[in-house]
């Protein structure tokens, strides 16, 4: 989303800057901006099909790649039925509107029900409480960072990840102006991080507690009569069952399970409702853990009891130019909660998908609707799903794996077949989903910086490609009319009718003054600023009746295992959690040079208390051990973390054999998925418990 300014020299790039002319992003870039060139200019980076055979991998032309996929894509089905092929999409497939709309229209075609994606080991708790709430899993609501007075931030660190579901080029500018207006930001985080630095406030809690936490402020709203939704008041139903359901979780009971004192916890409420505006704000800490959903959903009623739903300065709901909301109203209703669950572990779907955790054991265990074909696209679940290493015992397991992916990684060498898409900077670029998140209206359309390559295929037209042979090759069926449709529904012409049918569109008419794709292009390259975000409900809710239930049924009923299962911590046990580092992408920019140059940032971090209990020196190495896996890495001593709490950032863990990353491999690190647990999830939600593992320290054995 930040204008990136990238100057060429005969295909080679000599220079990339932030945009000065960017409205949004007003010059900034981060690191792994700058790491483009790297990617752009990668030897490793692939460009034409790979077929894995006896002797090592081939390269095939186009047409024999998607031919072979396709064709063993159907025999898969036609021999086990169609469940029996999976699909598993990852993170940068939602940075790619062409992927995004094309990948969608593939796996449709599969008609499959096995479907998983990198939303499960991230946000999913975040989309189940919108969905509850407001009627549509996409009906997120953004911290309205620029005009806020208190911020409160459990379990996310935009510092360094430059804010995620709230899209803030130049966080740390923001955060400042924050405080320079006399407001306050205050983080709730088990790490003393780089946003908790700037913070006026920090509170650490353990791990996976922050649901008992955010009860707890609740109970003291009620208690302290601070419940003051304001416009909203008519809309909302269940707040006596709400009153009546909180009122157990008083600082005082759950202080010694979250490490919060009471005090601080009473005193942060107030501030929280006094403020002439306010926002919390939960991230990946507080949704990849076993209370993600409740996490969140609480989240939403602090904003909404204390009037800053919906209201500037509080959590508010971006107006995109594509209103993909609108385009998606489908999904809002009816039955995308737990229609199905997983054959083995019983984990429930949501919104035509289920947990990746459960991914390895469809895979593993025989039986009627067991995996036996998984196609990947723009994700390395090896390294980024709980227990990888099971993942990657079952991958070999598969009848066919393709990918489509320009890397031949931990994940990929596994594949029968490698599509390679062009790069980012090879294809046009339109943010359908990171506009949805940002905490401005905002409108960019970037045309390709480099020409493609005659033999490289971009990842729409792989895709389109597979949709057309899947629907050719369905035995008996007619199929023409989806393939007519697939064919000429290319995502830049969805792209451009989302444009003109959005609020600010022309619509059809031609003559109406108002947004089209090319106008955009044409007349604003830098972008178009829309303006602050606006108040909009109940029109936009997306409820059946347009109101707020407070008390959705299965998230009241999820308070009873919070009741049940969460006590005091017991002792000598450490809890990991997570991390990220500005130089990293999740797991895959670390065949840049520019992203691993320096000392080795793949470290354990512990308290100095728990590492003298241990026995343990700071930069001595160490293995850390869980049930489902043993990594043995330095440690790092270091007075940030909260003591009974240990951290290891996750995209680590290069150098297996056979990948093709010549950089990445030099520089390994151990992935934290190796430790992370597939029976660790949110229970209600299925989202992966990444944080909160319980591990064991010692020092390395040699
Ligand atoms: N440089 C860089 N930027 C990135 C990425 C990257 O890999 N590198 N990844 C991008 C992606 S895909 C995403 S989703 C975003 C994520 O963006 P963020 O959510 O802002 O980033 P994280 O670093 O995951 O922050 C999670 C924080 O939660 C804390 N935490 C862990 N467990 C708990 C808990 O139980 N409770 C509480 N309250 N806190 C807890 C951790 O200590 C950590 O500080 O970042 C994006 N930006
Ligand atoms: N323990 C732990 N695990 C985590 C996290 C954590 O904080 N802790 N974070 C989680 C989060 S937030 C996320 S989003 C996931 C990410 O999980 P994944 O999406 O599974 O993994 P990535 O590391 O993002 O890998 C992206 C893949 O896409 C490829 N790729 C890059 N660009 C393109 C493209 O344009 N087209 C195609 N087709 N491929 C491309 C890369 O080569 C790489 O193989 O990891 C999750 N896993
Ligand atoms: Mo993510």
């Amino acid at each position: 989303m930040c204008g990136v300014e990238v100057r060429t020299d005969g295909g080679v790039i000599t220079s990339i800057r932030g945009d000065e002319a960017d409205p949004f992003s007003r010059g900034h870039v981060c690191a792994k901006a700058v790491a483009l060139k790297d990617v752009q200019e990668d030897p490793d980076r692939l460009r034409r099909p790979l077929r894995r055979t006896e002797t090592g991998w081939q390269e095939i032309g186009w047409q024999e790649a998607l031919d072979e996929a396709a064709s063993r894509l159907v025999e898969v089905q036609a021999r086990h039925g169609r469940h029996a092929v999976a699909t598993y999409f990852g993170n940068p497939q939602v940075h790619s509107y062409s992927a995004l709309l094309s990948g969608a229209q593939f796996a449709r075609s599969l008609r499959t029900h096995n479907r998983y994606s990198a939303t499960s080991v991230d946000q999913l708790p975040h989309h189940f409480a919108a969905y509850f709430l407001f009627g549509h899993q996409l009906l997120l609501p953004v911290p309205d960072l620029d005009r806020t007075h208190f911020f409160l931030v459990l379990g996310a660190n935009p510092v360094v990840s430059n804010g995620s579901l709230m899209t803030a080029p130049d966080v740390t500018r923001r955060l400042k102006a924050l405080k320079a207006r006399g407001g306050r930001l205050v983080t709730v985080d088990p790490r003393r991080s780089e946003t908790a630095r700037l913070a006026d406030r920090h509170l650490p809690i353990r791990p996976g507690t922050d649901a008992l936490f955010l009860l707890a402020i609740l109970q003291v709203l009620f208690e302290e009569q601070l419940i003051r939704p304001g416009r909203l008041e008519n809309c909302l139903d269940g707040l006596d069952d709400l009153r009546a359901r909180v009122a157990g979780y008083r600082p005082e009971a759950v202080e010694g399970i979250t490490g919060i004192a009471a005090g601080d916890l009473r005193e942060l409420a107030r501030e929280f409702a006094q403020a002439p505006s306010a926002v919390c704000y939960g991230r990946m800490g507080a949704s990849t853990q076993a209370y993600g959903a409740l996490t969140q959903w609480l989240s939403q009623l602090l904003n909404i009891l204390t009037g800053n739903l919906d209201r500037p300065g509080g959590a508010m709901f971006s107006q995109p130019a594509v209103d993909v909301l609108r385009l998606t109203s489908g999904l809002g209703q009816g039955s995308a909660y737990a229609r199905r669950r997983t054959r083995v572990s019983g984990l429930p779907e949501f919104s035509g998908e289920f947990p990746v955790a459960a991914l390895a054991d469809e895979i593993l265990t025989p039986g009627e609707g067991q995996i036996r074909a998984l196609v990947t696209s723009a994700g390395n679940p090896v390294l980024s799903t709980p227990n990888g290493r099971r993942l990657e015992q079952a991958l070999p397991t598969l009848d066919f794996m393709v990918s489509v992916d320009f890397y031949l990684n931990e994940t990929t060498r596994h594949a029968h077949l490698i599509l390679p898409p062009t790069f980012g900077l090879e294809r046009d670029h339109y943010d359908l989903i990171f506009n949805l998140l940002a905490i401005r209206n905002t409108t960019k359309y970037s045309e390709p910086m480099f020409p493609r390559d005659r033999q490289a295929r971009h990842d729409w037209e792989i895709f389109q490609g597979l949709t057309q042979r899947v629907l050719r090759r369905r035995p008996g069926g007619s199929a023409w009319r989806e393939r007519a449709a697939a064919r000429w529904a290319t995502p830049k012409r969805m792209l451009a009718a989302g444009l003109r049918l959005g609020p600010h569109g022309t619509g059809w008419n031609p003559l109406r003054r108002g947004l089209t794709l090319s106008r955009l292009a044409r007349e604003h390259p830098h972008g178009l600023d829309l303006g602050a975000l606006q108040p909009c409900l109940p029109e936009r809710l997306a409820t059946p009746d347009r109101r707020i239930n407070l008390t959705p049924e299965p998230l009241m009923r999820d308070l009873e295992r919070l009741d049940d299962r969460l006590t005091h911590p017991e002792p000598g046990r450490l809890l990991l959690v997570g991390r990220r580092d500005p130089r990293t992408n999740n797991s895959w920019m670390h065949n840049s040079r520019r992203m691993v140059k320096g000392p080795l940032r793949c470290t354990l971090l512990m308290h100095p208390i728990d590492a003298e209990a241990a026995s343990l020196v700071d930069g001595e190495p160490i293995e850390v051990r869980s049930r489902t896996g043993t990594v043995q890495l330095p440690l790092e001593v270091s007075v940030d973390m909260m003591p009974g709490t240990v951290s290891i950032p996750h995209g680590w863990g290069h150098g297996r054999e056979g990948t093709r990353l010549s950089v990445a491999n030099q520089h390994p690190g151990v992935s934290v998925n190796d430790l992370t647990d597939e029976r660790l999830v949110d229970e209600l939600c299925g989202n992966a418990a990444l944080s909160g593992v319980p591990v064991t320290v010692t020092a390395a054995r040699a």
